[in-house]
């Protein structure tokens, strides 16, 4: 997969260097590449943005350095993401439709975002990672790239299956242990130390409906629940 970012602040993007995304970088699993849209602005003090028409606070990404920065990649129609408060929430399954993709192009925003030409004309994705405001969009696109990354193909260790992820399933997840079974009198559950395939299967299940219940009782809602499922839920 090829990810190309414009961005003011090529150099925010120094974490996607470590871990799983820069191993799958080292493995040529994915090629991200970054532009600086301040270096095709014609402004002779390469002005990058402008007051808003109209009046109002803050400033504006002005389209033409973002236009040219564009133009100059080696695109085929790329799917061209647009970081914003305002998008589309971020989810889990957006991350496994942009997985299957060549090229995602990533335009990050700053200031009061950018001239609504942009969003119009170059943007096929506007998407925001939750309901709170960034400075930017760097910190936003490193999500999305790490959440769509980790889905490529062979980046992860074959053990490692994201079948099992929270959101996957619809549920969060059930929690986890490993040894010792008994750390400082903290105890394992038992069934997990059972051996009992099936009953552990039916106890992580439980433990994913109680959790997703808890904190996340919209998930619920969409959730493929079995009778049994909803039995337990209303235990
Ligand atoms: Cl994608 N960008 C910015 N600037 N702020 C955000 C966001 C994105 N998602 C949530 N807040």
């Amino acid at each position: 997969m090829k990810i190309d970012v414009l961005t003011l602040f090529p150099e925010m993007f120094a974490p996607l260097d470590h871990s799983i995304v820069g191993r799958a970088k080292g493995l040529g699993q994915v090629d991200i590449g970054f532009t600086n849209f301040r270096d095709f602005s014609t402004n002779k003090h390469h002005k990058v943005d402008d007051y808003p028409y109209g009046g109002g606070a803050g400033m504006l990404l002005t389209p033409q350095p973002i236009f040219d920065a564009f133009a100059s990649l080696d695109a085929n129609r790329p799917r061209v993401i647009v970081t914003t408060p305002t998008g589309r929430p971020f989810t889990q399954q957006i991350a496994e439709e942009w997985a299957g993709e060549g090229h995602l192009v990533f335009l990050c925003g700053h200031y009061e975002g950018f001239d609504q030409r942009i969003h119009d004309e170059l943007a096929t994705d506007e998407v925001s990672i939750g309901d709170f405001v960034l400075t930017g969009g760097e910190l936003a696109a490193m999500v999305m790239i790490d959440a769509t990354v980790r889905l490529l193909p062979d980046v992860l260790g074959a053990q490692a299956s994201h079948e099992d992820d929270s959101f996957s399933t619809g549920l969060l997840e059930y929690p986890h242990y490993t040894r010792p079974a008994d750390f400082r009198g903290l105890k394992v559950p038992d069934v997990l130390l059972s051996g009992n395939h099936a009953r552990i299967e039916a106890w992580r299940r439980e433990q994913s409906l109680l959790k997703t219940y808890e904190r996340r009782p919209d998930l619920l809602e969409a959730a493929e629940l079995t009778e049994r499922d909803k039995i337990f839920l209303e235990s």
